[in-house]
């Protein structure tokens, strides 16, 4: 039945707030991944936004936080950005958001409470539920055999979680430069610093191993704004040129990439020091043209790339837009950027991925995306209503489940 134009919005809000989501980037692990599965109120506040945003008002120096434990570093956060001040900003307004959600006051001054409240739950039965409050089906990992601690973990072996999937993570061999060459050499695949053919066999071979024991469904990389494609002198080109795209062409792998990040731009804040840079279209484009065999999904970090980015995947059908990606994850910035894409690719988009880091967030990062979707599809089916197109319940339910899970699925078929 046509809905009449009044019922719109509801229609809409019900239908986006009822679907089932699939992630298509986290960096989540299950209980089995042991201490690098991150849950609950202390590892919640110790988000790196958060970091950075107390920063903005501490003066105490760098190393003093640093050098305080986890539930120190907490108790700190929580007393700068929760009881001193308004929780103002989107990541922290998301911690209210997830204590709301799961029952917790989230005005108490005192946060022994909430870490009391948080001991009724064992962490299986917490991330059930969570799955349950996000209707989430499933989700991705990111999986880095260059981080020692998931790489143990890997190596001793663990039950998998089939809501838990996996993406092999490449970048850390140029961020964790250090580490990455000690463990290729122990691992047999010795590599020099400039990749020169025979360390782009062996991190080639390195990466097939770990394919073989992770089974990745796809194949991530984060990249710098001055990435290049292509180029014979850009690391992270020959990476994707000569390791990457050769293992996702054999194993059939759809490549992902993230573009836009400088690294540690202030070393000061460690993990929360990274920023942003805007980035060369062309490297896209030249991927795409280059490799039509090849599946690629791209999210871009600046706002200023989000045009021409869609304008790319207009031309490219092998080119899948997903994502806000971290600093244009904010109510805003997302329906600019969702507006838009609507607007020039249709329903060939993944319109959001939540990236989280601790289970508790994937509340807020959901609650707070599917808001922001409802208002801009309601608004899209308003405009459709107007122009003469019948606008049912039965065809926004379609749309709405293939932006929020189908995409992903049919995007990554086998
Ligand atoms: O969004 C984030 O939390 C960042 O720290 C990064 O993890 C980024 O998403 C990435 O995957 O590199
Ligand atoms: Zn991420």
């Amino acid at each position: 039945m046509t809905l009449l134009a009044k019922d719109i919005p509801s229609t809409v809000g019900k239908i986006v707030g009822e679907a089932r989501v699939v992630d298509f980037h986290t960096h989540l692990f299950t209980p089995c991944h042991g201490s690098i599965c991150w849950w609950g109120i202390d590892d919640l506040l110790n988000y790196h936004y958060l970091i950075a945003e107390t920063f903005r008002y501490l003066s105490v120096p760098h190393e003093k936080f640093w050098a305080l434990s986890k539930p120190q570093q907490a108790d700190l956060i929580w007393k700068t950005l929760f009881v001193d001040r308004t929780p103002m900003s989107e990541a922290a307004r998301g911690v209210v958001t997830c204590l709301s959600r799961l029952g917790a006051d989230p005005n108490v001054r005192d946060l022994n409470k909430i870490r009391a409240f948080y001991k009724s739950f064992t962490l299986r039965q917490f991330i059930d539920r969570i799955f349950g409050l996000t209707n989430l089906e499933y989700l991705y990992m990111t999986n880095d055999p260059l981080d020692p601690d998931e790489r143990e973990v890997w190596l001793k072996g663990h039950e998998d979680d089939p809501r838990f999937r996996k993406a092999l993570r490449v970048d850390n061999f140029f961020r964790n430069a250090e580490f990455s060459q000690k463990t290729l050499k122990s691992d047999g695949f010795p590599v020099e610093k400039t990749l020169n053919p025979k360390s782009i066999k062996n991190l080639r071979k390195f990466f097939e191993k770990w394919c073989d024991l992770i089974q990745p469904e796809y194949i991530a990389a984060s990249l710098p704004p001055d990435f290049t494609y292509p180029s014979k002198t850009n690391p992270y080109a020959k990476m994707i040129g000569q390791v990457v795209l050769p293992i996702a062409r054999e194993r059939n792998l759809p490549v992902a990439l993230m573009i836009g990040v400088r690294r540690l731009v202030n070393p000061l804040l460690k993990s929360a020091g990274d920023s942003i840079g805007r980035a060369d279209i062309h490297a896209v484009e030249n991927l795409c043209l280059e490799n039509p065999d090849i599946r690629f999904f791209c999210t871009m970090l600046a706002r200023e790339n989000q045009h021409e980015l869609c304008i790319t995947s207009r031309k490219f059908r092998n080119l899948t837009l997903f994502g806000c990606w971290w600093f244009v994850n904010n109510p805003s910035l997302i329906e600019e950027i969702t507006k838009m894409r609507l607007e020039l690719l249709g329903l060939s988009f993944i319109p959001q991925h939540s990236d989280c880091r601790i289970i508790d967030q994937l509340l807020y990062k959901w609650d707070h995306s599917r808001i922001v979707l409802s208002k801009v599809l309601a608004e899209k089916y308003a405009d459709l209503a107007n122009s003469g197109c019948d606008v049912t319940e039965e065809r926004i339910r379609i749309d709405v489940g293939n932006l929020l899970a189908g995409n992903v699925k049919e995007g990554l078929k086998r």
